[in-house]
């Protein structure tokens, strides 16, 4: 008689499949089959010896949560900008670096500079990293290339990560991150071009999403809202890089095209986080950067908290502003600077992170749900959003398969 699972583990589950708490199951059991979770519960309701249910059994001793979801990164990128870093410490601003041509820009010229195995070679490892400390899925953008080949040669390069790890990649066309220097002085032009670029790409199958960096040294609201009515015109979804470095109405403006999410938001302000709730658009939390630039300004966190919008957080991986590869510790920074506790991190980087990218299949440990999950060396989930880095994560699992 063929096996009832493909494989079972056994340990203790936090779910994460209730409202509140970690949906704890102390003495549980995940089992799977054809890559979806098949069985979530206790131990003692599997009805038969483990060992004659499934095809392979794992003792779990720890805890197994859902697999992370990073929801934003810019990991596909060349080079490095530790110099940068450096200027920044000696009270440079990002907007200074920025504004002399530096900052993206820089990693504009090392992007274009470089053949699309050199990208793939320096990127995989940063995915690797995120893989091992236990997220399975990712969200990669473009944004380092601002023209048609380079901007193609990013989004080519994030399928091929999730085609080499075997993880869920999914991309979005942030074409409208800086002007590049061919547009100089002409950002309407080059929104032109953002917007010929797009259906070309898409037809590609490169692009999953649409995001811009709506921001005094990025592009205007209008200019965002011309991208999006080009997104909208090929039903694709959009996100955005909203209030970050201060208030343009961002979060409204991804609201009222019924973003998925507005990123950073900082700044945003009761009017965009109560369009946001109209909306459903997720806030994503991104306290890397945050703490990178020693910024000061928290996003609004009780108004979205009374309002209901649901906080996701990611990483944001990326040379300039959060050079972070590991979504836990996104997890910690999040819990220090903006006082989330341990269990909203958690959600926040699994249930709400999943919603980010329009995503119901995964984010807690559920029946029909993709069988991805992590078994980590810890006594209680809420360590997770505890340790400074570390290696906790003892198996990564997307759709059943070990992958690390
Ligand atoms: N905001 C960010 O935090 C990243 N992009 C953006 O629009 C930073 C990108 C970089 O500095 O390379
Ligand atoms: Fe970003």
């Amino acid at each position: 008689m063929p096996a009832l699972y493909d494989g079972l583990i056994l340990g203790s589950l936090a779910t994460l499949d209730v409202a509140h708490g970690y949906g704890e199951i102390a003495d549980g059991a995940l089992g799977w089959r054809d890559g979806l979770l098949s069985f979530v519960g206790p131990r003692e309701t599997l009805g038969g010896d483990p060992g004659q249910l499934a095809a392979e059994v794992i003792e779990a001793d720890g805890w197994i949560t859902p697999s992370l979801v990073d929801c934003h990164t810019h990991l596909v990128f060349a080079g490095d900008r530790a110099r940068e870093f450096e200027q920044r410490l000696q009270g440079a601003s990002y907007e200074d670096i920025a504004r002399a041509g530096g900052g993206i820009l820089s990693t504009v010229r090392a992007v274009r500079a470089a053949s699309e195995a050199d990208l793939l070679r320096e990127s995989l490892p940063r995915a690797r990293a995120l893989l091992a400390d236990g997220a399975t899925t990712l969200e990669i953008k473009s944004g380092y290339g601002l023209d048609f080949d380079n901007e193609r040669k990013i989004l080519r390069v994030a399928r091929a990560i999730g085609d080499a790890l075997g993880i869920a990649v999914h991309t979005s066309y942030l074409a409208a991150h800086a002007l590049p220097p061919e547009f100089a002085g002409n950002p309407d032009g080059y929104i032109d071009a953002v917007v010929e670029w797009l259906p070309r790409l898409h037809r590609e199958g490169l692009v999953d999403a649409v995001d811009a960096f709506c921001e005094g040294i990025g592009f205007s609201p209008a200019q965002t809202r011309r991208v999006f009515e080009a997104a909208r015109a090929l039903g694709l979804p959009v996100k955005l890089h909203a209030d970050q470095l201060s208030d343009l109405g961002g979060a409204a403006l991804a609201a009222a095209f019924d973003g998925l999410s507005a990123d950073h938001v900082e700044h945003t302000s009761d009017a965009g986080v109560r369009a946001m709730a109209e909306a459903g658009t997720v806030a994503v939390l991104l306290p890397g950067a945050f703490h990178v630039l020693r910024e000061t300004k928290l996003p609004p966190l009780d108004a979205f908290r009374a309002h209901g919008v649901p906080m996701a957080l990611a990483t944001d991986c990326n040379p300039g502003t959060s050079p972070l590869q590991s979504l836990r510790q996104a997890m910690q920074l999040a819990c220090t600077h903006f006082r989330l506790t341990p269990e909203d991190a958690l959600r926040g980087a699994t249930v709400h992170a999943s919603r980010a990218l329009g995503l119901q299949d995964r984010g807690v440990l559920r029946v029909g749900t993709r069988a991805d999950f992590v078994h980590w060396r810890v006594r209680h989930p809420a360590e997770l959003g505890y340790w400074l880095g570390g290696q906790l994560a003892d198996g990564v699992y997307a759709a059943g398969r070990r992958l690390a």
